[in-house]
């Protein structure tokens, strides 16, 4: 079979190469002949060629949803593309455990919700809550963590006071609803009223995710650390042991390069679970 040249890559839509797209759109005119035209209209003045338009669907009662195929010569160099992720090793429960114990002595206070109008719970939930998601436990399962989850709707001076008064050591911003960039506004109201507010640990560790989030948007609006779709809890877990060592240490460098996904065993079965007492105390006393 063929192999796509690295440097120029283009759309595979029925052969390689061939840089066929498909589109859905919707324009705001009822669906007929002359709707039909513009919807090609509008892809070729994008550039795009041999447009065909295989659908039309009205939409309430005065928009028209088209889905089209269309096809471009631009090409695009994949070798030139990087893009920046939180960097840090994935290592086993235990020893993350223990780099806690060594490092830091003390439980790490974690804050989480979701900010602003938004009411989407289930995402920070299962990064926060013990239950976790896809079978990897969330951070309540790690007696390390003292998890604080203020669930939805959390305003941003709510946060900010709750920060102040347990001393938190991270704070877990989940963003849902982007519509309108709403997201990032109140993800920068929050960096901003951060920067006014004295008495907060020098170390805090800003960290944002949702559906539509990433490590760069993250770092545009002032945070440490971004996740998307797909985030495990034990991946969250991992970047705030790492990062907070490194901040509370004054430590320039990363650990790893790229160790996203290094070493990380998915917590299918989960490791036996320390109590508090247990893992203070550095043994092994199950709960
Ligand atoms: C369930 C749901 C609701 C429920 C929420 C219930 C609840 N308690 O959460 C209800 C019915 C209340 C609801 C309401 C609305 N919803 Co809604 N909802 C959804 C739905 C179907 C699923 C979301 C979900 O639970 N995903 C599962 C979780 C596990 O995924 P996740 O959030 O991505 O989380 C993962 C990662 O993103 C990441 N992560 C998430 N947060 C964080 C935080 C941190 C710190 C980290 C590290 C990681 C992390 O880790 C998680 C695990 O992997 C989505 C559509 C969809 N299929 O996604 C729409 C959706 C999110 N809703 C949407 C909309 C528009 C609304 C409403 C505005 C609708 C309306 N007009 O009223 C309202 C808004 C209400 C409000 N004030 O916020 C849109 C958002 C569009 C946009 N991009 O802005 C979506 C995408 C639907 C759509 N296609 O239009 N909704």
């Amino acid at each position: 079979m063929k192999k796509p040249d690295l440097k120029a890559i283009r759309p595979y839509g029925d052969h390689l190469d061939d840089g066929i797209m498909q589109f859905s759109f919707t324009l705001p005119i009822p669906p007929s002949d002359e709707a039909r035209e513009a919807a090609k209209l509008y892809l070729e003045k994008l550039g795009f060629t041999h447009v065909q338009i295989v659908s039309m669907e009205l939409v309430g009662e005065e928009f028209a949803f088209f889905v089209a195929y269309a096809q471009s010569e631009a090409t695009l160099n994949f070798t030139k593309i990087s893009v920046p992720k939180p960097e840090f090793p994935i290592i086993p429960h235990d020893q993350l455990l223990k780099r806690v114990q060594e490092k830091i002595g003390r439980r790490l206070v974690v804050i989480g919700g979701t900010t602003g109008s938004d009411a989407h719970t289930v995402g920070i939930d299962a990064i926060l809550s013990i239950k976790g998601i896809k079978g990897d436990k969330g951070l309540e399962y790690y007696p390390c963590f003292q998890v604080i989850n203020l669930r939805a709707q959390v305003s941003n001076e709510r946060l900010v006071e709750r920060a102040l008064e347990l001393k938190a050591d991270a704070l877990l911003v989940s963003q849902v609803v982007t519509q309108q960039d709403q997201h990032l506004k109140n993800l920068r109201e929050l960096t901003q009223l951060l920067k006014k507010t004295h008495g907060l640990p020098p170390h805090l560790l800003l960290i944002a995710g949702g559906p539509r989030m990433d490590h760069r948007t993250a770092l545009s609006v002032g945070f440490h650390g971004g996740f998307g779709p797909g985030t495990l809890p034990s991946q969250v877990a991992n970047f705030i042991v790492h990062e907070l060592i490194r901040r509370m240490h004054g430590h320039g460098k990363k650990e790893t390069s790229s160790g996203r996904v290094e070493e990380h065993v998915p917590h299918k079965a989960p490791p036996k679970r320390l109590s508090l007492f247990g893992w203070l105390s550095g043994g092994g006393k199950g709960s």
